[in-house]
């Protein structure tokens, strides 16, 4: 009998359509180069994937071993009672709150726990235990220690003096890093909200006691068989999300812009044109600019910028993508090679000689793209290490900061004679002005005598400006990289609201040309364009990264007490949006911004559908506690922009 040959016909692997992902030119032109080259990325492996549909309902529990337990809600919708139940009878609304909760509760952790790395930093520089780090801004130092109970004077023969400085800074570090864990008493950051929001929370039980207490009770209280009560729950996990907002994420924005030095307004370009073929081209990823300014440091000094030369370059280029870029460039002009989408594309230039990442929102496949090239991928942070045995690791230890920051910049230089021939950048970036603060704002609103959020409130007053829109977070890839941004972005101030940007949606603004005072002429309604030619501000603000939101709070509360909009955050006309997020950090800034008073928006999709009751307690009932709350508009301009 003769054999009988089946060819089985084999489907061509589905890729990204780049125009269709991805309205940044770079980016598009990455996405075709990296599939001329067969490498995946995120835009294909998105094509390929679809999301879980009971999880994008958030109904799926899988807090214990019975499950998971899928509750998803029927196509045709429930007539009558909703019966559905997992194993242990948890409704829909109690799996959607534990899941929204745990989410909450994960982003204040990360925001947190970068904020205790930075405080332990501080400690020790306190403690004169490392050389590398110094106070660069003591006005911020002194601006804070109040809110810790620190005394900036002293006392002496009934004559009040200056306290030593060193004291000052010792004893904020301690309590500071308290935050974390203090038996007692309640964050020490609240009382810089208006007094009214204050007793808001307090009268609704909600002050956070320590920041490690909440996100750990948070975490309990969704576990098998604790809380029950979706509202409870929701209750709880506001209380974490102001542990972050106005606890780890404020602290750490403080004692970075102490030891860093607070932002001032600066000129860069953004997007993966900054990057220089005949260059050592570095670049940071991640969140924790502790090392990352060693790392400005260390390839700004003498001997490494020679040993490039030496090597046959013509300097050293860094670049930033995600937070950790927005940290180096609010404070040293350090250009944004991208934003979260575009890590991979970073290194599929060729160019890439070393990719330094700590924390947060790094990708695992940039160890398989790294592959592909030459690029030396470094993780530095003992917490965040990566299983390909390609991936270096160089622990980052703040006693010797600048030496292990050199050894990274030296390995970049020698990596670069390994470079192969295929590299390829694309030629787009934007001039940007970024480097925009609570006391920079401040500033341009009428120099160092008349400076004063009274202007804006003013010109709100006046009607030339209609309000103030925090647009902040992520890119997700499953809506259509930097577009979301864009078009919200460019709407809002066309209606004569300023715009306050961090994060990745800040980098967007940058490469997409939104960051220059130019930019009021071309896109603002007259009365905002007025006001942005009069101060000499754009009509978007770059204010950092994603802790960085937390600068935001305090530039409200400025704007209450400077009068004529009423008393709490509440009554500004203010709001805030998120049109791509991904990261639960988003979902923990979104819940202390309602918490706050904030009307907020985010983009995409939230994972509530599949428990609607619990879905309209969140975006309706929010409001009448709060005065803020949260929605979701699908499409931008869906979206409330005037
Ligand atoms: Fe990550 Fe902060 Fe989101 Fe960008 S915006 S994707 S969290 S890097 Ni904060």
């Amino acid at each position: 009998m003769s054999e009988i040959i089946t060819t089985k016909t084999v489907k061509p692997k589905k890729v990204a359509d780049a125009a269709a992902v991805s309205i940044c030119p770079a980016t598009q032109e990455m996405i075709v180069r990296a599939q001329e080259l067969g490498i995946d990325t995120v835009f294909d492996r998105a094509a390929t994937m679809k999301p879980c549909n009971i999880g994008l309902q958030g109904t799926c529990c899988k807090i214990c071993a019975m499950g998971p337990c899928r509750l998803p809600l029927p196509k045709a919708g429930i007539e009558g009672e909703d019966t559905r139940k997992g194993l242990c009878g948890a409704t829909p609304n109690t799996v959607a709150a534990r899941n929204f909760a745990r989410m909450v509760a994960a982003g204040a952790a990360a925001h947190s726990d970068h904020g205790r790395s930075v405080a332990e930093v501080f400690l020790s520089m306190a403690r004169k235990e490392t050389a590398d780090y110094k106070i660069k801004d003591p006005g911020k130092v002194l601006q804070i220690a109040p809110y810790f109970g620190v005394a900036t004077t002293v006392e002496v023969d009934g004559e009040e003096l200056d306290r030593d400085f060193d004291e000052i800074v010792l004893e904020v570090a301690e309590k500071a890093l308290a935050e974390w864990g203090k038996p007692e008493g309640n964050l020490a950051y609240l009382k810089r909200a208006p007094a009214p929001l204050y007793e808001r929370w307090k009268k609704l039980g909600e002050l956070p006691r320590n920041i490690d207490r909440e996100i750990v009770e948070t975490m309990h209280r969704t576990t098998m068989g604790v809380d029950q009560d979706y509202k409870n729950i929701v209750k709880q996990c506001t209380r974490t999300a102001l542990c972050d907002g106005w606890g780890g994420a404020m602290i750490a924005t403080d004692l970075q812009d102490a030891m860093f030095g607070s932002p001032s307004p600066l000129q860069t370009e953004a997007n993966m044109g900054i990057m220089k073929e005949d260059h050592v081209n570095i670049i940071i990823h991640g969140h924790e600019p502790v090392l990352s300014e060693m790392i400005v440091a260390a390839s700004q000094s003498q001997d490494m910028v020679d040993y490039a030369v030496s090597k046959g370059a013509k300097g050293i280029q860094l670049g930033g993508i995600c937070c950790t870029g927005n940290e180096i460039l609010q404070r040293h002009g350090v250009p944004p090679a991208g934003n979260f989408l575009q890590q991979e594309l970073a290194i599929i230039t060729g160019a890439c000689d070393a990719m330094v990442v700590d924390v947060q929102c790094v990708f695992q496949n940039l160890a398989n793209v790294a592959k592909c090239f030459h690029t030396k991928l470094i993780t530095t942070h003992p917490i965040a290490k990566m299983e390909q045995d390609n991936v270096i690791h160089i622990e980052f230890d703040e006693h010797h900061a600048l030496e292990d920051a050199k050894r990274i910049v030296k390995m970049a230089i020698d990596n670069f004679k390994n470079r192969g021939a295929e590299v390829m950048i694309p030629q787009h970036k934007a001039t940007q002005i970024a480097g925009f603060g609570v006391e920079s704002i401040e500033y341009h609103l009428g120099g160092t005598f008349r400076g004063s959020y009274y202007t804006l409130n003013d010109n709100i007053i006046n009607g030339r400006i209609r309000g103030v829109a925090g647009v902040v977070g992520c890119n997700n890839a499953r809506t259509k990289h930097n577009e979301e941004h864009i078009t919200i972005i460019k709407e809002l101030i066309k209606n004569d609201v300023l715009v306050l940007t961090t994060g990745c949606s800040a980098i967007t603004c940058g490469t997409h040309g939104l960051l220059t005072p130019e930019t009021a002429q071309v896109f603002c309604g007259p009365g905002l364009a007025e006001v942005c030619e009069t101060v000499g501000i754009p009509p978007v603000l770059h204010m950092g990264s994603c802790v960085d939101n937390s600068r935001i709070l305090p530039a409200a509360t400025e704007m209450v007490k400077a009068g004529g909009l009423g008393n709490d955050i509440r009554d500004l006309p203010a709001a805030g949006s998120a049109p791509e997020w991904m990261s639960e950090k988003a979902i923990a800034i979104g819940q202390y911004f309602v918490a706050s008073g904030v009307y907020t928006v985010f983009g995409y999709h939230m994972p509530l559908d599949g428990a609607p009751e619990f879905k309209n307690y969140l975006y309706n009932e929010l409001e009448e506690i709060y005065g803020g709350s949260g929605t979701v508009s699908p499409t931008p301009l869906s979206m409330p922009t005037r």
